[in-house]
């Protein structure tokens, strides 16, 4: 029978047992108090502030030092990556961390490759003209200067132990959310990065990272400290009168 809706036929029934539905995670799950540290509300005023002047001051660098992150910090940026929410907790994520120097070489082969047919032909004349204020280019230095790599891959599904395929739900919209806790995180703690997409990479660095085929890779991000001589272009935010609408 034809599925009837679009949700269907991306999560569909198990085909060989739709009557034999069990839970991925144990429908016995005991519900428990949840009691976060409760704030004045003049607190929360005032971290709202400081919190939004420490991201205001992110941005996006292309030329890093070479100086190593402690693995602790890579621990705990990923970590936080982690506590996102993820559609039924699925946790549709790998963060595969590059620091190893022949590795990150590899992956730096790979991308200028397809970089370099990027921007000669895959892109748009407007997109690669869109781009000239960044003054970017199919040569990426910062991706063997950067201390650490982080690839973040998608998981499409995953298996449960039992070998049925597990549905990720809205594992696209998850794995954004978890990536923005990973520049919030980088950001609070004092380091920077480079929020970089690798047009046509995935097949490639999914096999030079041994990643299996319901992985994609969907992020690239170089991170560490900023070189002394980094600059970046002067742009401006949209200002809230422009990005808000309350009603
Ligand atoms: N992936 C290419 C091109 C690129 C595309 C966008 I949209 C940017 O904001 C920046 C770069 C590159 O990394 O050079």
């Amino acid at each position: 029978m034809e599925p009837a809706t679009i949700y269907e036929r991306e999560y569909p029934d198990d085909d060989d047992d739709p009557d034999f539905l069990i839970p991925a995670i144990s429908e016995d799950t005991p519900h428990i108090p949840y009691k976060p540290l409760k704030r004045p509300m003049n607190d929360v005023v005032q971290r709202s502030l400081d919190y939004y002047e420490l991201m205001s001051k992110r941005r996006t660098v292309r030329k890093f030092s070479t100086e190593p992150i402690p693995q602790e910090v890579l621990d705990n940026i990923v970590k936080t990556a982690g506590t996102a929410p993820s559609g039924a907790h699925t946790e549709p994520w790998t963060f595969v961390v590059v620091q190893d120097p022949s590795t990150k070489e590899a992956i730096r082969g790979i991308v200028e490759e397809e970089e370099e047919q990027n921007y000669a032909r895959r892109m748009s004349r407007q997109w690669v003209t869109d781009l000239k204020p960044f003054a970017t280019n199919h040569k990426k230095p910062y991706l063997s200067d950067a201390p650490a790599l982080i690839l973040v891959f998608r998981q499409m599904y995953s298996w449960r132990a039992d070998g049925k395929k597990r549905m990720h739900y809205y594992n696209e919209i998850s794995v954004a959310i978890a990536a923005g806790f990973l520049l919030a995180a980088i950001q609070y703690c004092g380091l920077v990065a480079l929020t970089s997409t690798p047009l046509n990479c995935n097949a490639r660095l999914r096999d030079l990272l041994s990643r299996p085929t319901n992985e994609r890779l969907e992020l690239l991000l170089p991170v560490g400290k900023p070189h002394e001589d980094t600059t970046v272009p002067d742009i401006k935010r949209k200002n809230l009168e422009e990005i808000m609408i309350n009603v």
